[in-house]
Order: structure tokens, then sequence, then C-alpha cells
């Protein structure tokens, strides 16, 4: 006789895809991405360690060791930052801690009178599993840092990040889907969506 399968109201069924995060924003543009995919993104809240490295992928392979050995689940976590060419890379793998300290109205003070005002984004999920290594994706955005804070969607740094291939707007000033198609986080996405779904690895 078939056995028959029982899902708890809204557990999503199909393909699911583990986000470990404590950024909503983070989460909300993942799962935008990853439903182009028909893959449903599930958030889970893990303390995972995240190391001070210069290299995005080493702080996020650790990050998604740690959080695997702490939930037992296939899952990926996601690191970010900011790097302004002017300021050799600063804030880069440091990005949330000057965040926090002298946000985006710090960053406008140590770029005023300065004229280069390129900078990118960079984003690298990893993805790993109780039995797997840790496996990485890559996004990057160019552009530059604006004259000054515009706009209100998005979180972190949007106010003030002008893509290059947008039409002058800031993140900030975009909807998240427009976000999304130029966005770092939205590249690595992709790639990683690609992979997942394309049968490299077991799908719950
Ligand atoms: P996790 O729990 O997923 O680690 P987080 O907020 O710590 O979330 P990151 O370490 O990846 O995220 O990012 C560091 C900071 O860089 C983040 O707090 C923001 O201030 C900024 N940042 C990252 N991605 C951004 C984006 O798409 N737009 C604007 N700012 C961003």
């Amino acid at each position: 006789m078939k056995q028959k399968t029982y899902f708890p109201a809204g557990f999503p069924r199909g393909k699911v895809a583990y986000f470990v995060t404590s950024n909503i924003h983070k989460f909300q543009e993942a799962r935008r991405v990853l439903s182009e995919y028909k893959i449903a993104t599930a958030k889970l809240r893990v303390g995972a360690v995240e190391i001070q490295d210069d290299n995005l992928e080493n702080i996020a392979e650790a990050s998604v060791l740690d959080a695997v050995k702490t939930c037992g689940l296939p899952i990926f976590v996601e690191d970010a930052g900011l790097f302004i060419e002017a300021l050799k890379g600063f804030p880069g793998p440091y990005s949330k801690y000057v965040y926090n300290t002298i946000g985006t109205k710090g960053i406008l003070k140590l770029m005023k009178n300065i004229e280069k005002r390129s900078a990118h984004f960079q984003s690298v999920i990893a993805f790993s599993s109780p039995d797997e290594q840790p496996i990485c994706f890559r996004g990057k955005v160019e552009g530059k840092i604006s004259l000054q804070e515009r706009g209100t969607s998005g979180f972190g740094y949007d106010p003030i990040f002008e893509p290059t291939e947008g039409d002058g707007r800031t993140f900030a000033e975009m909807t998240s889907n427009e976000k999304n198609g130029y966005s770092h986080r939205a590249e690595a996405l992709r790639k990683f969506a690609e992979w997942y779904s394309s049968g490299n690895k077991r799908i719950f």
C-alpha cells in the first residue's frame, strides 16, 4: 500500500534550501532569487562563528562548517562585504563592524573630497552538509559610492551604493527585484541555485 506523507501546515514542499543567517533582508533577497528556480528557502538561526580573515571565502567556509556541526543539516551561509577602491578595499571583510560603528554617514565622511568613488560588493555563498566539504559560489557588483545617502529600501550600505550598470539610482532607491537584477548576492545565489537544482546534491 502506498504510504501517505503528511506535511505540517505551511511546511515547504519540494526543494528546500536552508539558509543560516541572522539578517532578514539577506533572507528575503535569497527567497526571491531561489524561487525563480522553484527552490523554497528556509531561514535557520544557528549561532555560527564568524572568524576574522581578509578573505570572504575563508570566513564563509569556517561559518558553514561550524553551523553544520550544530544543526546536522545541509545548509548554506553567505558572507558579503563592500570594498572601496580609494580606501584600499576598506571596509571589506569588516563591513558589519564598520556599519555598526561609523555607519554609512561615517563612510561618506571618509570619502569627503575623494573624487574616485569606485567600489564593489562581493558575496560568497558556502554550502555544506554533514558528509560534504563546503562548496563556494561567488558574486560581485561594480559601482560607486554616492555623494549622499539616497533611498529607504534594502539595508546596510544600500543608500550609498550606485551599481554601474544601473540608471544612477542607489540600491536603496530600487525595489528588491530591481536590486536582484544587479546584486552580488543574486549572482552568487543564481550560481548556487543552478548547482543545487542540477542534482549535484541530495534534495529534501
Ligand atoms: P549573517 O548573519 O548572514 O552573517 P550579516 O548582517 O552579518 O548577516 P554579512 O556579514 O554578510 O551579513 O554582511 C556584512 C555587512 O555588510 C552587513 O551587515 C551590511 O551592513 C553589509 N552588506 C552586506 N550585503 C549588503 C547589501 O546587499 N547591501 C548593503 N549592505 C550590505
